[in-house]
């Protein structure tokens, strides 16, 4: 399966998940139990709701057993808020406290597995402003409506706002810049998905168990390549979600966070060997098979994977070509 098989196969939309009746049935008969796990640092401001609009999940349909906070000790009163609205948080510090203190958000991800319980488990950014049900229910639909399916991305469009602008499809910086066109090179396979980095994913237990986990700002591409080694992308997946709108970092934050980014692509490279099968279009010998550039975007009709032709072409030297003219 490639990128644009696998984009045409594995996308869904959360609008076919929405019958939550439906979903928490399918959830029942498998026997299946769902933990979701927030990330938090500083997001006094937004747990609260997320915590809220989870539960109101919830009420409708029973989707989610275990709701933790794992925080970073954070000083604006984000494990208060979590825990007033009834999540159960841990302080990322006190979990697997004999490996030293927490290394971001990586570090906290992977010690929250030591206390979430569900066959599945859910990871979701705390950062969200507009979060939806379908953050919890869309993600959640694939992997438990289609048996071959493990692991399932959000997809969305990433509005950027400054004061009264907001530029639709301006968010998601990083992922734009770097992981896009790194996965373009490295990782071919993984072109497909609209929102790489995205920090909405479920998997079963066992999966997460089962792969390492790099910390900080470049768990998510760690997950993504490590995942695709695990299970294959057949059994990956990825569900619009329609917009997300969450807090910008300033451009200079950007530049460390693209830095682990290409720090996990780079590690997983020369780990599996890749660095002599870089994808360049314009060399023999390809293992995929496809124009230069896809991208993967979400548009108000949907995810498209559109394609570009992207010349490179390498002059010699002058010298060399004058002397012979
Ligand atoms: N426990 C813990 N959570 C963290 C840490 N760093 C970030 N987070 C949380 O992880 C989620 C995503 O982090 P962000 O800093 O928003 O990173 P991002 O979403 O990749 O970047 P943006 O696109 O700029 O928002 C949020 O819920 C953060 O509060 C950390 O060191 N420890
Ligand atoms: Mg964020």
């Amino acid at each position: 399966m490639d990128a644009a098989d696998w984009f045409r196969n594995r996308s869904y939309a959360y609008e076919q998940f929405a019958d939550l009746e439906t979903l928490a049935r399918r959830k029942r008969d498998l026997s299946l139990s769902v933990s979701l796990v927030l990330p938090c640092r500083n997001v006094a401001d937004t747990v609260g709701n997320i915590v809220d609009e989870i539960h109101a999940v919830n009420e409708k349909a029973l989707l989610v057993d275990q709701i933790l906070a794992v925080d970073a000790d954070s000083e604006d009163g984000t494990a208060e808020v979590a825990a007033s609205h009834g999540a159960v948080v841990y302080s990322e510090n006190e979990l697997m406290a004999s490996h030293g203190g927490a290394h971001g958000k990586g570090d906290a991800m992977w010690r929250s597995l030591s206390v979430a319980r569900g066959d599945l488990v859910m990871y979701v950014d705390a950062d969200t402003r507009d979060f939806k049900p379908q953050f919890v229910y869309g993600i959640l639909g694939p992997i438990l409506h289609v048996p071959q399916i493990r692991y399932v991305k959000a997809a969305y469009r990433r509005p950027f706002k400054k004061g009264e602008n907001t530029e639709p499809d301006g968010g998601g910086r990083v992922t734009e810049l770097s992981t896009k066109p790194l996965f373009n090179l490295f990782y071919p396979e993984l072109t497909g998905f609209v929102q790489p980095l995205a920090g909405e994913f479920v998997a079963d237990r066992d999966l997460f168990c089962s792969i390492p986990f790099l910390t900080g700002y470049a768990v998510e591409t760690g997950v993504m390549i490590d995942v695709l080694k695990k299970v294959g992308l057949g059994a990956m997946a990825q569900v619009d979600l329609g917009t997300r709108q969450n807090r910008h970092q300033p451009l200079r934050n950007l530049s460390r966070m693209s830095y682990a980014v290409l720090r996990a692509v780079a590690r997983r490279l020369r780990q599996d060997g890749r660095l002599h099968q870089v994808r360049d279009p314009n060399l023999p010998d390809q293992l995929f098979q496809f124009s230069d550039y896809l991208h993967a975007v979400a548009t108000p009709e949907g995810l498209q994977l559109q394609e570009y032709v992207e010349e490179l072409v390498e002059r010699p030297p002058i010298n060399e070509v004058l002397k012979v003219g």
